[in-house]
């Protein structure tokens, strides 16, 4: 769905999950301004058994002069769109309607349609919000108040923005003008005294693992942002080098993990704990996740939840081995000769961009790089739409130039900025296609048990391999080892008989 399909509606009601958060108020009114700045007739509502009372939502809404009305009953609305909430969920009071759309970042198992955009990958209601109202062209900052809610909603859905994930969140921070003052203040309004009263009965009802060093604290239902807070304390702890709180929330749990090891990177877990009933990302260090009940119902039944993440926490220890680069392959057994097969891939000329010498950054998936503009630098865009910078010298040796379009499109369209101002270049509609040349022979073997590997390449954390994905080491220097995930390692490599 795209914002302005709701335009075709004139008397349209935003509603927002009961008990709204940050992330809720701040979406509904990112909309609520769109439709209002298109002439519609709109109101911004919730409803629920409790209006509003929690310090920094009364100041957050009466500084930002934010509409939301708390209702009981409602008249029906020509459309009625949830925000942060979908229609007939358990957190949102039923209305009725003659048309209904939806955005949200809830993992209920419901798929984006004509009328619903579910983006579950995402930490916030406010970066799909943002991401949309971009696509529409709309100018976020022309509006200072929309700014500052969009940014209080990732603000608060992140912990603070320390378990952002994806590159949106990161233009968030850096390109919305939001005021400053206002987030600082509201920022030491985060906790009431009766979350600081529940952090401490969680502590002492943690649960310790000395043989793994990791403390499992389930916390009361609480504001999420008591979670991380939680995380953070327990990681000063001597003998804690990785904390998972979690408590329940409406229509399941919420999870908070912190790592101080550079073999567990908190992301990873976070992941690995919500795997197949919910969605976890993050960082290294600070990751959130959330786990869906009815998803965790149907995969575990009866099992209580502290004994699923105690369960799934000595699995995790228990079932991974590492390889570091430079320490060589083993265990040689059971490789298989592989070489590289000839795949199209896209590329741009970096001064087709910005003129030389201009420095940018190309914001991916998996991470920011920078590149200098130069006539003998390009940026290539892999098969997976990962984005790596490319001398020209490296590139003709390894691609040829083809005459076909480059049309390949991804969940993601990585964006180039010009460092030190706000201009936005999309990468893709800039690339041309070439197609690799056969490439150098390689050893793979598909890995039995989870494996993390340091690469050459990534200092900072390891690729994962999981049962069924590839490692792999070049022929040519067997301490380049890397990963390739099965789903596309048949696309990417042909064996060599
Ligand atoms: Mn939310």
């Amino acid at each position: 769905m795209v914002l302005n399909q709701l335009l075709q509606y004139d008397d349209i009601v935003i509603q927002i999950h009961d008990n709204p958060d940050a992330d809720a108020v701040g979406s509904g009114y990112a909309i609520y301004q769109f439709l209002k700045e298109h002439g519609k007739q709109v109101r911004l509502v919730y409803g629920g058994r409790y209006p509003i009372s929690k310090n920094n939502m009364v100041m957050f809404i009466r500084e930002l002069e934010i509409p939301v009305e708390y209702v009981t009953e409602l008249a029906k609305p020509q459309l009625l769109v949830t925000v942060d909430c979908q229609y007939g969920e358990g957190n949102v009071q039923t209305f009725e309607a003659e048309h209904i759309a939806m955005i949200d970042h809830h993992n209920t198992g419901k798929m984006s349609d004509d009328m619903s955009e579910i983006r579950s990958h995402l930490v916030s209601c406010a970066t799909i919000c943002y991401a949309m109202l971009r696509d529409e062209g709309y100018d976020i900052n022309a509006n200072n108040k929309v700014a500052t809610a969009l940014y209080y909603g990732l603000f608060m859905d992140s912990n603070q923005l320390s378990e952002i994930s994806h590159p949106y969140d990161k233009d968030m921070i850096e390109l919305l003008q939001f005021d400053r003052d206002l987030i600082n203040r509201l920022k030491y309004a985060n906790l009431s005294i009766v979350d600081f009263e529940t952090a401490g009965f969680a502590i002492l009802s943690k649960k310790y693992n000395e043989q793994y060093r990791y403390a499992l604290i389930k916390v009361k239902e609480c504001d999420p942002n008591l979670l991380g807070v939680i995380g953070d304390f327990a990681l000063q702890v001597d003998c804690i080098d990785v904390g998972v709180a979690y408590c329940e929330y409406p229509g399941g749990y919420k999870i908070s993990v912190r790592s101080c090891l550079m073999e567990v990177a908190a992301n990873e877990l976070s992941s690995f704990l919500t795997e197949g009933i919910g969605d976890g990302g993050g960082h290294l260090d600070k990751a959130g996740g959330f786990i869906s009940q009815y998803k965790f119902l149907e995969k575990y039944e009866n099992m209580d939840i502290e004994e699923y993440f105690r369960k799934r926490m000595t699995e995790y220890y228990e079932e991974y081995e590492v390889v570091r680069f430079g320490e060589g392959m083993k265990d040689r057994e059971n490789f298989k000769k592989y070489r590289k097969r000839a795949n199209m891939f896209g590329f741009v000329k970096t001064t087709d961009l910005f003129e030389a010498g201009v420095e940018c950054r190309v914001r991916t998936l998996e991470g920011d790089v920078f590149v200098t503009c130069a006539e003998d630098t390009y940026i290539m865009i892999g098969l997976e739409g990962e984005v790596y910078p490319i001398k020209k010298d490296t590139f003709e040796q390894r691609y040829r130039v083809s005459e076909e379009a480059y049309d390949k499109v991804f969940d993601y369209s990585p964006s180039v900025i010009k460092l030190g101002t706000n201009t936005l270049v999309k990468l893709l509609p800039m690339a041309k296609a070439c197609m690799s040349k056969p490439g150098a022979m390689i050893w793979a073997k598909p890995v039995d048990i989870h494996t993390k590997v340091f690469t050459r390449w990534n200092y900072e954390t390891y690729m994962n391999a999981k049962p069924g994905d590839m490692i792999c080491y070049s022929m040519q220097d067997e301490n380049d080892v890397y990963v390739v995930q099965r789903s596309n390692f048949a696309m990417i490599y042909e064996e060599v008989v």
